[in-house]
């Protein structure tokens, strides 16, 4: 319907077209597309493909193959036991030497520097689901997943997330440095180091090497990573809040090494488990962890009681939890 149909009032008139411009100008500003990264992603992707081709036809070596997958646990490692529960969410302390080995992890994930990479993540807790959140998932499976680091964030994300606290990151040596030295640091580890082992230890072809265990490598653990965002937000089970937008999603727990049991996170982020549970068979992250702690590296680590979760599911639960079916019970 034309915009000003039936209205016969100036103001009212001068009203619609305002609002009409503001919302044209957001519009232009939400998809300022960043052409880099959106090349950077095809060139990924690509090169992906060619490493399963090599994969598959057996042209690479199962060395490599083996060494690839190696290399994406440790990294995944860095990613979630180091950025995310160690210092995004405080959920357990850590010795200086489990903060440089998570840290290293962390480089070769190339998942943005610590620093950003817990900015991005506090501000998408504290403001779940809105213009503020990064990856705002009721922009849909695109853009939570892999479209937002295409285009330039929402105005929110700057001005609401000025308001998160970043001090506690601020004052630790080990990520101050990771991020001063990042751009050199970054590519030797995330992708030359890689590439380089192979041909150095088992003579594999060095292209082979490149597109296996750097880009086929690299671009399914951005996958794996990225489904936390996308389909956690999306497909699931609500067991603890079912009024929040995250879910409990077993394929991405096992995927991201324990990081899809997203309702719980959303709803307890402070438990080092990410999870009620924490199974070592879906969170191979809390074995890291847990393993840290037994020799002293890990301390402190925080969870959450069976009573606390016991309350929280009955007073929000979607009712997919056990508790819920023995309340219903009594
Ligand atoms: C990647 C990250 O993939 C993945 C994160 C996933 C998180 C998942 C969470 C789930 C938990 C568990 C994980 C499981 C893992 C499993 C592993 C399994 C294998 N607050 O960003 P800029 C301000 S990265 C406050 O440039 P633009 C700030 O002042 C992939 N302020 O915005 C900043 O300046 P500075 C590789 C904020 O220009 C300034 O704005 N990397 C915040 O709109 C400019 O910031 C890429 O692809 C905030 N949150 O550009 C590169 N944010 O930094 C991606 C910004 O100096 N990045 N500010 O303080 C880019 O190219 C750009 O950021 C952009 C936006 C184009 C996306
Ligand atoms: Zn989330
Ligand atoms: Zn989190």
């Amino acid at each position: 319907m034309p915009p000003y149909q039936g209205v016969d009032n100036i103001a009212e008139m001068k009203r619609i077209a305002s609002d009409n411009v503001q919302y044209t100008k957001r519009r232009d500003y939400e998809w300022q597309i960043v052409w880099r990264n959106v090349l950077a992603f095809i060139y990924l992707h690509v090169a992906s493909l060619y490493g399963i081709y090599l994969i598959v036809t057996l042209k690479s070596k199962i060395l490599t193959l083996l060494f690839a997958v190696f290399f994406g646990v440790l990294s995944a490692m860095g990613v979630t036991a180091g950025a995310h529960r160690l210092w995004a969410h405080n959920a357990y302390k850590a010795r200086w030497p489990l903060r440089l080995f998570l840290a290293v992890m962390q480089t070769m994930a190339f998942q943005n520097h610590i620093y950003e990479w817990v900015r991005d993540h506090r501000v998408h807790h504290k403001f779940t689901e809105t213009d503020a959140d990064p990856h705002n998932a009721r922009r849909g499976f695109f853009f939570s997943h892999i479209g937002w680091l295409m285009v330039r964030k929402h105005k929110d994300v700057f001005e609401k997330g000025a308001t998160v606290d970043m001090s506690d990151l601020e004052k630790d040596p080990i990520v101050m440095f990771q991020k001063k030295t990042y751009l050199v640091v970054m590519p030797l580890l995330c992708f030359i180091l890689p590439a380089w082992v192979p041909v150095a230890l088992w003579g594999e072809n060095p292209w082979h090497s490149w597109y296996v265990a750097s880009m086929f490598r690299y671009t399914l653990s951005l996958h794996f990573t990225w489904l936390v965002n996308s389909a956690a937000h999306i497909w699931g089970n609500r067991p603890y809040d079912k009024y929040i937008g995250a879910t409990d999603n077993k394929t991405v727990a096992i995927c991201a090494f324990g990081e899809g049991w997203h309702n719980y996170h959303h709803v307890f982020p402070w438990d080092y488990k990410a999870a009620e549970l924490g199974h070592y068979s879906t969170n191979f992250s809390t074995a890291l962890i847990d393993w840290a702690a037994k020799y002293g590296l890990a301390y402190d680590l925080k969870t959450v009681s069976a009573d606390m979760i016991r309350k929280r599911v009955t007073r929000t639960g979607d009712g997919s939890h056990p508790y819920s079916k023995e309340t219903k019970n009594i």
